[in-house]
């Protein structure tokens, strides 16, 4: 297994093997086998290109050869910031035929996050777009190359505007045949792909997920979700995301030879309109996403819109309240999916035949007979049944460590291999799940997860600011948004400058606090270290009687 991952143990490997979970197969060999059985179906659509899946096929060969000649190869890890076009799947494929790792970034993330993904995991190469919604990623990796010293090849999809020192994807494409490497396969019990975890503390964790644990969860996952031949998925997020990329997501589509749609952004214009051109049948949104859509579909101004296709909406990634949950096979004409999940593994979903108030009021149950669930009080001891806990799980597809991370580690995970969710729930008598609330330090704003002491380091970092905490506080919109506390040196600096300054850093437009609070002082807790709840609950009342509603940005999950 790849250097710093915690493999399953032996009898728990066995076990998940002789169960048929682990069948043994890679993610390369899976898109070899489907472009074999489905080869002039329509695998993919998007940014005015259709592919067969004997084209994807085709494709990820191609660069993979093409990369293979760059030198890049089994084990090495590739960094990919790409929106939504075909070239992430050409990519993604390519890099898995080789064995190369890649490590998947969001196109929200700037310069903060993508230095540090390229240095920790000492990337080989970058692949970004060139631009996309008004934003050079070019320059981005240029800036990030300037900060790191590498990576070596920077890998642009589009133009590369005569930039010396970035090299057009299209250059992979180019010659033929297989390069060296390009025929390697690769164990299925290793590591597939690093994936960012939301992060509760400091710099983001990265996720080490295999062949044989991955492609369990996206069979199952589609199995769940009835998928077929028939289903058009319509990938409204970042496809790279866990939600949209196996639960079921695009790889669920795959795996039954549907066809996926590649939408550039989840607004209700862009996507109803989708949905209506392609007839997409399945889908997956975050609660604010899904809010915006139900209003615009209510407010009449897509009438025109024939969402008669849509079968299923999946909401998922923040907790979506039961009011909005019940607005959506009426206003849509379609049933409702919740799903709770996290990229360490575990994934719940409600199912097709589970009665309207459990759909609507619980977030699901899990894949798999052998994910385990632990539901503890903060002493570490389980609660009576239907108690409030929190969840603790270890499965067939849920890690067991994060990629180089030993210490965090001890902190994330039991003695016996469960992974510390953070997440307080309860169960159902019928084992579904409850997400109540949050026991780990992280912000969700709207599905966008926010580790509150990377933002504080950044804010640190301000000559200005002596001191800084960053809390969570309510919003009707998004469910939470971020609030700094600030005590400032000498004279406060101007929230505006402040602001800036974090986005000089290079930090995610989502990390970037959406209210700066200058205070004197930290309320403190008994063992004198600063008071969130504290900090939660002012912030809470500040907003709650009559505060003017903040405006409305566009989620960007
Ligand atoms: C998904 O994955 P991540 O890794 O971005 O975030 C995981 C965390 C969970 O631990 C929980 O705190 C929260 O996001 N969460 C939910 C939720 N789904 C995720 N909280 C309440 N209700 C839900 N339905 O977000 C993710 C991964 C795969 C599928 C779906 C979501």
């Amino acid at each position: 297994m790849l250097a710093g991952c915690t493999p399953w143990p032996t009898e728990f490997a066995d076990r998940y093997r002789e169960r048929g979970y682990w069948q043994g197969e890679t993610i390369g060999a899976f898109l070899r086998d489907r472009a074999r059985r489905f080869a002039e179906r329509t695998a993919v659509v998007g940014a005015g290109q259709r592919w067969s899946y004997a084209e994807l096929d085709a494709r990820a060969d191609r660069m993979a050869a093409g990369l293979a000649r760059l030198g890049i190869g089994a084990g090495d890890r590739v960094v990919v910031q790409l929106p939504n076009r075909p070239e992430v799947f050409e990519v993604a494929f390519a890099l898995f035929r080789l064995g190369a790792l890649p490590v998947y970034a969001l196109p929200a993330h700037r310069r903060a996050e993508i230095s540090y993904l390229c240095s920790f995991t000492e990337a080989a190469a970058l692949v970004v777009a060139d631009t996309d919604a008004g934003f050079d990623y070019r320059a981005l990796a240029e800036e990030v190359r300037a900060e790191t010293g590498g990576p070596e090849h920077i890998l642009v999809a589009g133009e590369t505007g005569d930039r010396p020192g970035l090299t057009p994807l299209e250059r992979m494409r180019a010659g033929g045949g297989a390069g060296p490497g390009a025929t390697a396969e690769p164990d299925p019990a290793d590591v597939a792909f690093l994936q960012l975890s939301g992060g509760t503390t400091g710099l983001p964790k990265l996720i080490p997920r295999t062949h044989d644990d991955y492609l369990y969860s996206v069979r199952a996952s589609a199995d769940i979700c009835e998928l077929d031949t028939a289903t058009v998925y319509l990938a409204a997020l970042p496809a790279v995301h866990n939600f949209p990329m196996s639960s079921p997501g695009f790889l669920g589509t795959f795996s039954v030879g549907g066809t996926v749609v590649l939408a550039p952004d989840p607004s209700p214009a862009t996507c109803l309109a989708l949905i209506d051109a392609e007839a997409v049948t399945h889908t997956a949104v975050v609660p604010p996403v899904a809010m915006l859509w139900l209003d615009a579909v209510e407010g009449g101004a897509h009438a025109h819109r024939d969402l008669s296709s849509l079968r299923v909406l999946q909401v998922g990634g923040a907790k979506f309240n039961p009011e909005a949950a019940r607005r959506v096979r009426p206003t849509l004409g379609c049933a409702l999916q919740q799903v709770f999940g996290m990229a360490e593994g575990l994934v719940n979903y409600t199912r097709y035949d589970d009665p309207e108030e459990v759909v609507t009021t619980t977030q699901g149950r899990p894949i798999s007979p052998d994910d385990e669930l632990r539901v503890v009080d903060s002493d570490g001891t389980e609660v009576p049944p239907g108690g409030l806990g929190e969840l603790q799980t270890r499965g067939p597809y849920t890690i067991r460590g994060y990629y180089r991370a030993p210490e965090h580690n001890a902190a994330a995970f039991t003695p016996d291999g469960f992974y510390r969710t953070g997440d307080l729930v309860r169960l159902t008598p019928t084992g579904h799940i409850v997400v109540e609330g949050r026991a780990k330090d992280q912000i969700n704003r709207g599905g966008e997860k926010i580790a509150p002491d990377e933002v504080e380091d950044h804010l640190l970092a301000h000559p200005a600011v002596h001191d800084a905490t960053v809390v969570a506080m309510p919003d009707r919109f998004l469910g939470e948004r971020a609030c700094a506390y600030v005590v400032p040196r000498a004279s406060a600096p101007a929230r505006a400058e402040l602001l800036a300054f974090l986005r000089e850093r290079g930090l995610a437009g989502y990390k970037i606090p959406d209210r700066v609070e200058f205070v004197d002082a930290f309320p403190a807790t008994g063992v004198g270290k600063v008071s969130r709840r504290e900090l939660r609950e002012a912030v809470r009342a500040a907003h709650a009687p009559g505060a003017p509603p903040p405006a409305r940005p566009a989620p960007q999950p």
